[in-house]
């Protein structure tokens, strides 16, 4: 693809800067990034996409060559997703107006993508970075998690930074992905559905510098926002496999409590493991119910396939309701007979207690898949907005990101793109 500037010029690079509030970097950023360009060769602009900063930042940007679009909604992905929307580049580079970014090492992250050997470049961070630039909890303990998450839900991507900002990328590519987050998740979103598009991702180390001005990230909100992220586009990672795991746990040890009904000998006592085996059920079919919520619900905001080659499937909040009902009632079927049992044994049944155990999981388990087989559907086609139909039957164009918000294009304010 090939863009042509105002002056019928080729752009090749866009350099994608969120800005809010960042006055003190934002003139240094703009140069590092022009030269770097210069430098490496490339025709490029420089485009700031500032949310209404109370500080110089526009006025900044603009002084040092920059183009700046204007973005009245806010959020750091919502002013990427404008930036790369109005970039004049066919690859975009996005990174902070904060400085910690290096901008004079453009050209290893866009070079891989120029040459057509990748889609997207991650500016890795951690390697080369000074402790003192990133604190403890993000280094150690968010960075690599969310990065061990992302990996998972993007099918086997192979990067060890998902939460670096600095990418250079092809932007007919990203567009595609339909990206629809709005915060600091935006980074987390583009990677999952980059590795399902199977795009072809790789890293480079870029480093890590001293933030200049205030930092706009909050640890825990917008960590959550990263999690809530990861939970709606592969609720399977973190809900359904664990809740099928402790299910299985939970099964086994009621296996073992009808084997020996005395229970395992611990030390001098004896443990029954029938107690802990019923809260392992329910609390795995908890999790699997919230795991069904979240991938129903995408599946019904991406319009997903429903069935395929005329064959009618049932849907999962239907599949449900029936396993529900067939555990529910047997559940009070062995109720019944223990009930039976316990009179006629003379209430010395050896196996009663994993016995009610078990039919006491089985009706709670049963009670709430039903309840969510039943409920589901409602809550869905109540929900404003929905049209009460059924999903769509055949196969659809597919928006893993789901749909863009509505409204126009911000306005465009500055300078026109850099020529060369
Ligand atoms: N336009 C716009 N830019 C934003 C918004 N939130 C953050 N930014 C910019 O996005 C970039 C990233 O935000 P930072 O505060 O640096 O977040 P971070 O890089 O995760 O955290 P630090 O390591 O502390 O820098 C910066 O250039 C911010 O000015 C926003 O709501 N709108
Ligand atoms: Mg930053």
């Amino acid at each position: 693809m090939t863009v042509e500037a105002a002056a019928g010029e080729r752009v090749l690079v866009t350099v994608v800067l969120p800005c809010l509030d960042e006055e003190v970097s934002v003139g240094q950023c703009v140069d590092e990034a022009s030269a770097a360009l210069d430098a490496a060769g490339y025709s490029g602009e420089i485009l700031v996409v500032d949310n209404n900063s109370t500080d110089r930042s526009v006025e900044i940007a603009r002084a040092h060559g920059a183009r700046v679009v204007r973005e009245e909604r806010p959020g750091y992905g919502r002013a990427l997703r404008t930036g790369i929307e109005n970039a004049h580049g066919e690859i975009v580079v996005m990174a902070d107006a904060d400085l910690t970014y290096d901008l004079s090492k453009i050209a290893r992250l866009v070079q891989p993508v120029a040459d057509g050997k990748a889609d997207i470049v991650l500016g890795e961070r951690l390697s080369e970075a000074p402790s003192s630039t990133m604190p403890f909890l993000h280094r150690r303990v968010g960075t690599p998690m969310l990065t061990m998450l992302v990996r998972r839900a993007a099918q086997g991507l192979r990067v060890t930074d998902s939460q670096s900002g600095y990418r250079a990328f092809r932007r007919d590519a990203i567009l595609e992905l339909g990206l629809s987050s709005t915060g600091m998740e935006f980074a987390s979103e583009m990677l999952i559905l980059a590795g399902r598009a199977r795009l072809r991702v790789s890293e480079t180390s870029t480093g890590y510098r001293q933030r200049a001005g205030v930092s706009k990230l909050n640890t825990f909100s917008d960590g959550w926002r990263h999690v809530r992220q990861i939970l709606l586009l592969a609720p399977h990672l973190m809900l359904v496999t664990p809740g099928l795991v402790l299910m299985a746990f939970g099964a086994a040890l009621e296996a073992v409590g009808l084997v020996d009904p005395s229970g395992l000998a611990v030390g001098s006592l004896r443990w029954q493991p029938s107690f802990i085996s019923g809260i392992a059920l329910i609390i795995g079919v908890q999790a699997l119910i919230a795991g069904f919520v979240l991938s129903e619900r995408q599946r019904a905001v991406t319009g997903r396939v429903r069935h395929r080659r005329g064959h009618k499937r049932a849907s999962l909040p239907a599949t449900c309701l029936v396993v529900g009902l067939v555990a529910g009632v047997a559940g009070i079927a062995i109720d019944a007979v223990l009930f039976v049992l316990w009179i006629h044994t003379n209430h010395s049944f050896s196996r009663a207690i994993p016995l009610a155990a078990l039919a006491q999981s089985f009706v709670i388990d049963g009670a709430s898949l039903a309840g969510f087989g039943l409920i589901y559907p409602i809550v869905v086609r109540s929900a404003p907005g929905a049209s009460g139909e059924d999903e769509p039957e055949s196969d659809g164009p597919v928006s893993a990101g789901g749909p863009r918000a509505a409204g126009g294009p911000p306005a465009v304010f500055g300078r026109p793109p850099r020529r060369r």
